[in-house]
């Protein structure tokens, strides 16, 4: 609908363009074929117009994961006021300008022949008071726009004093194409710091301040609902607070071009509670989950027929929306629980070939084998509502597709690269079946 508007504007435009152009030439303005030119133009626009209303405008309502018009955070939300006096102001400046052109175009216009030829009026060389108070206009105009603007960045910056104390840090570092997060120790009891990636966990109602590290390139850190953009630089530290204002589950993005698979370099925020908060911390202090085969009752071993898989095929994680019947959060919360069908087994095989595999020379998996630190941490992957740094959404199909293919799934990037120890780690169909259900029993 809005191609087929889009050439009938086109259509029209050159018509109007070719009256236009031969009225020119003949420099004999017969007004009647201006006329037309002029209702013809106009009809076929409000036509486009009448027949564009006629599409479904998605974008119009601007509630996409990614808005920065629909805030849920007060930094978002200070960000989104400066755009809107900028917006205002220009507008307002706009109005004014063009209602002055429209003005003097409409008076001024050349009525007659007589007209058109007529010597051009005395010229003036300017009027000091209309001069300064145009540059006055101006300055005010600026300082208008100036002034909540650097309260903004004021208010971005750091949080207020009187919430300082309420702070939670936490420790974001960019790597191609994920990120890392880590919890540190001083806040969490007893383990030491806690690491985790791609899905970053925070309280809810608490501003959090978030230090900025990479370990290669710059990316950017930002999630449009709460706060940002803010880029991650090699050799030195940034950061930046956010703050969600009610639990929620949030889409982020790198917003700084990092190679190849920048545009897929995604991350979630999950906002709980303070409950729901304090229950996750201590589900991810525990070291991975041991599935203990005599505690199961189905011991025998089933296979997953995998569809065969097809590069950008569907199996995007940002088919949870609003709409969805269960919402993201919920969505989330539903992962933190144990599959009810495991099977033992098929975990123990999973769990060797991580070893035998190399998988765990570049994934950490606390508690049981793995210490590499190339790649994610996995130690409580299957709890993570997302894979490939908020790619694909974690279910069987998907992990098993990633694990087959990730160089088909996300373009360049690090996991089996050539160069890599590893090269090429060749996958059977029982092998990743395995793989996957290792991975998914990692809660
Ligand atoms: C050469 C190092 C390396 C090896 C070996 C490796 N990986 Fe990875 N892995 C990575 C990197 C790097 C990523 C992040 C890729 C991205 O999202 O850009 C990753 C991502 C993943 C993810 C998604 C994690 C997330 O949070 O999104 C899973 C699951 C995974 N690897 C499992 C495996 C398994 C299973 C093996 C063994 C068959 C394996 N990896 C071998 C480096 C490696
Ligand atoms: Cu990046």
């Amino acid at each position: 609908m809005a191609a087929c508007s889009r050439t009938l504007l086109q259509v029209g435009n050159l018509f109007a363009d070719i009256l236009l152009f031969t009225t020119t030439v003949t420099m004999r303005l017969s007004s009647f074929l201006t006329k037309l030119a002029l209702w013809g133009r106009t009809a076929l626009l409000m036509g486009g117009v009448l027949l564009l209303t006629g599409c479904k405008f998605n974008f119009w309502q601007m509630d996409g994961h990614q808005t920065t018009m629909v805030t849920s955070g007060p930094v978002a939300k200070s960000q989104l006021e400066v755009f809107y006096v900028t917006c205002w102001v220009t507008l307002i400046i706009f109005l004014i300008v063009g209602a002055v052109l429209a003005y003097a175009t409409i008076k001024f216009k050349a009525r007659n022949s007589a007209d058109e030829h007529a010597e051009p009026p005395a010229q003036s060389h300017g009027n000091p008071m209309i001069e300064l108070s145009l540059i006055g206009l101006s300055v005010l105009a600026l300082v208008f726009i100036a002034v909540p603007t650097l309260k903004a960045i004021w208010f971005t910056y750091d949080p207020p004093e009187e919430q300082k104390a309420n702070v939670y840090e936490i420790a974001a570092t960019g790597y191609q194409w994920w990120f890392k997060f880590s919890y540190p120790a001083e806040q969490i009891d007893g383990v030491g710091s806690l690491t985790t990636a791609n899905e970053l966990v925070i309280p809810a109602g608490r501003p959090v301040r978030i230090s900025l590290r990479t370990v290669d390139v710059i990316h950017s850190f930002w999630v449009p609902k709460l706060a940002g953009k803010v880029d991650m630089i090699p050799n030195r530290g940034n950061h930046l607070w956010l703050q969600a204002d009610e639990p929620g589950y949030f889409w982020g993005q790198c917003a700084e071009f990092c190679g190849e698979s920048h545009a897929v370099m995604r991350f979630r925020v999950i906002a709980l509670n303070e409950q729901d908060f304090a229950e996750w911390v201590a589900r991810e202090k525990q070291p991975a989950r041991t599935v203990n085969a005599a505690e199961l009752a189905s011991a025998e071993k089933p296979q997953i027929e995998f569809a065969a898989f097809k590069r950008n095929a569907y199996g995007f994680s940002d088919k949870w929306n609003a709409k969805a019947d269960v919402s993201p959060l919920d969505n989330w919360k539903q992962q933190q629980f144990p599959a009810k069908q495991e099977s033992a087994p098929l975990i123990a095989e999973g769990r060797e070939l991580f070893l035998n595999k190399t998988c765990a020379g570049c994934h950490t998996v606390r508690g049981h084998d793995g210490l590499g630190i190339t790649g994610p941490d996995l130690t409580h992957i299957g709890s993570r509502t997302t894979i490939a740094a908020g790619l694909l959404e974690n279910n069987p199909e998907q992990l098993a597709r990633w694990l087959a293919h990730p160089d088909q799934v996300k373009p360049g990037n690090k996991m089996y690269e050539t160069g890599y120890i590893p090269n090429n780690i060749q996958l059977s169909n029982e092998e990743v079946t395995a793989l996957v259900a290792y991975l998914g029993s990692l809660k």
